[in-house]
C-alpha cells in the first residue's frame, strides 16, 4: 500500500483564498487510478486553511474569544476542500470518504491521537479510502490547535505500514537552495541527517506548518520505520503514476539511518 499527500501548492492556488485547483486534482487522481495500486490519500489545507489560521494565530492555540469564528471558518472551508478532493477520487473510479481529523481525532499539546483506529481500518476493509487532511484539531492543552496533513500521514504511516510515504508537491524535491531565488540550487536526491544539515532552511512558502526544509526533517523521522519518504513534483504530468508503477523519476528520498 502506498501512502500519499497531495500537498496544498499542487491542489489550491495558495495566494489565493479558497482556490481549488480542479484540474490538477483531477489529473492527479487519474494517475493512481491508472497506476491500480493501493493507495490512501491525505491532503493539505492550501489557501482553504493557512491564510485565516495564519491572519488569526491559530496554530499557537486559545489566546482570544475572537479566534473562535476564524477556528469554525477554516473548519468550515477544509471541508469543502475535503469534499472536491473526494469528488475527483469518486469520478476516477476510486471509492474514497473524507474523515476530518477535527472532527475524529484531538490533539495533545500539538501532537495527533488517533484514539480509536477502527473507523479507519474498517472502510479499508471493505474498499473504501479514508482521506485526511490538514485541519483545526481540538488539542487537551491549547484549546485547538492545527494538525497538518504531514501530521496526518505520520499517523497513518505508523498504523498502516505503507510500503513509501509519496510528498506530491510543486518542486521537484529537496534543493540546496531555493531554486525560485538561486539559479545554482540543485537537487538532493537522496536525503539523510548528515545532508540535511547542509540544506538552506529559507525553502519555505507562506505556511503556518513550515517550508520544505521543515517537511523533509518530518519525512527523515517517518523513514526511521524502514519506509522510503518521497518528495515529488505533482505538477508534471504523468510524475506520480510513474513513481506508483516503480519508474525512476526526479524527486528526492528521505532515507534516515535505520
Ligand atoms: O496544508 C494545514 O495543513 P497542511 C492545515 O498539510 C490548516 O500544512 C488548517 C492550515
Amino acid at each position: 500500500m502506498m501512502l500519499i499527500k497531495l500537498g496544498g501548492s499542487v491542489i489550491t492556488d495558495k495566494s489565493q483564498y479558497r482556490r481549488f485547483d480542479k484540474e490538477a486534482v483531477s489529473r492527479l487522481c487519474r494517475e493512481i487510478a491508472r497506476s491500480g495500486r493501493q493507495t490512501v490519500v491525505v491532503h493539505g489545507a492550501g489557501s482553504f486553511g493557512h491564510i485565516l489560521a495564519k491572519r488569526h494565530s491559530i496554530q499557537n492555540g486559545y489566546s482570544s474569544k475572537e479566534q473562535i469564528p476564524a477556528v469554525a471558518m477554516i473548519q468550515h472551508d477544509v471541508r469543502e476542500l475535503s469534499s472536491m478532493v473526494v469528488a475527483e477520487l469518486l469520478e476516477a473510479g476510486i471509492p474514497a470518504v473524507s474523515v476530518p481529523p477535527g472532527s475524529c481525532f484531538v490533539m495533545d499539546d500539538g501532537k495527533l491521537v488517533i484514539g480509536d483506529e477502527e473507523p479507519i481500518r474498517s472502510l479499508l476493509k471493505i474498499g473504501i479510502m479514508p482521506v485526511l487532511f490538514g485541519d483545526v484539531v481540538m488539542d487537551r492543552k491549547k484549546g485547538f490547535g492545527i494538525c497538518s496533513g504531514d501530521q496526518a500521514m505520520e499517523a497513518l504511516a505508523k498504523m498502516l505500514k505503507p510500503e513509501k510515504a509519496v510528498f506530491v508537491s510543486d518542486i521537484d524535491g529537496l534543493f540546496t537552495a531555493d531554486p525560485k531565488k538561486d539559479p545554482d540550487a540543485k537537487l538532493i536526491p537522496e536525503v539523510t541527517e548528515e545532508a540535511m544539515e547542509r540544506v538552506s532552511i529559507e525553502q519555505s512558502v507562506d505556511d503556518v506548518t513550515g517550508g520544505v526544509a521543515g517537511k523533509m526533517k518530518e519525512m527523515l523521522d517517518m523513514s526511521k520505520n524502514g519506509m522510503d519518504c518521497v518528495l515529488i513534483n505533482g505538477s508534471v504530468p504523468g510524475n506520480l503514476q510513474s513513481l506508483l508503477e516503480g519508474k525512476e523519476i526526479r524527486c528526492t528520498v528521505a532515507r534516515a539511518q535505520r
